[in-house]
């Protein structure tokens, strides 16, 4: 079993599809361990971008991922970082199949839905910025 950190990110809570696309990752076999809603703020999106805080894209970024409520969740499965980023599609939405869950609900590069881990490494990382041990319940 692996696991992945998912952000619903503002976008998806805004358009009230955070049902539709958590029931998506659990029809397709994951299980949901670990979920809050949360504010993000400018400390725990520098940890969480750490890789892109000198991209030019961060700034925006950052104000897209403050400007509504998220929700943080952490899904479980084999394999689950491939298979949560491939049931994503790619980073810009309006280059996504329709299908998938960019290509369905996303707007473009920035509003895109969802934040899925790329690696066990970040994973492991991402979920320690989001997550205590008591909070996981794997
Ligand atoms: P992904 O792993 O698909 O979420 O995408 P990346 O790690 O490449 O990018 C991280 C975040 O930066 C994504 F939410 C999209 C955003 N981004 C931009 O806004 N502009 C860019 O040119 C590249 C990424």
């Amino acid at each position: 079993m692996e696991r992945t950190l998912i952000i619903f990110k503002p976008d998806c809570v805004a358009k009230k599809v955070e049902g539709e696309v958590l029931d998506r990752f659990l029809k397709n076999g994951f299980n949901l361990i670990a979920c809050k809603m949360s504010r993000l703020n400018m400390d725990i999106l520098k940890r969480h971008y750490c890789d892109h805080i000198e991209k030019p894209f961060f700034p925006p970024l950052a104000d897209f991922m403050q400007s509504g409520n998220v929700i943080v969740a952490v899904l479980e499965r084999e394999n689950a970082i491939a298979k949560a980023r491939e049931m994503l599609g790619p980073t810009d939405s309006s280059k996504a199949p329709k299908g998938t869950i960019r290509g369905d609900f996303g707007t473009d590069m920035r509003v895109n839905v969802c934040h899925a881990s790329d690696s066990a490494e970040s994973a492991e990382r991402e979920i320690s910025n989001f997550f205590s041990k008591e909070e996981i319940f794997g």
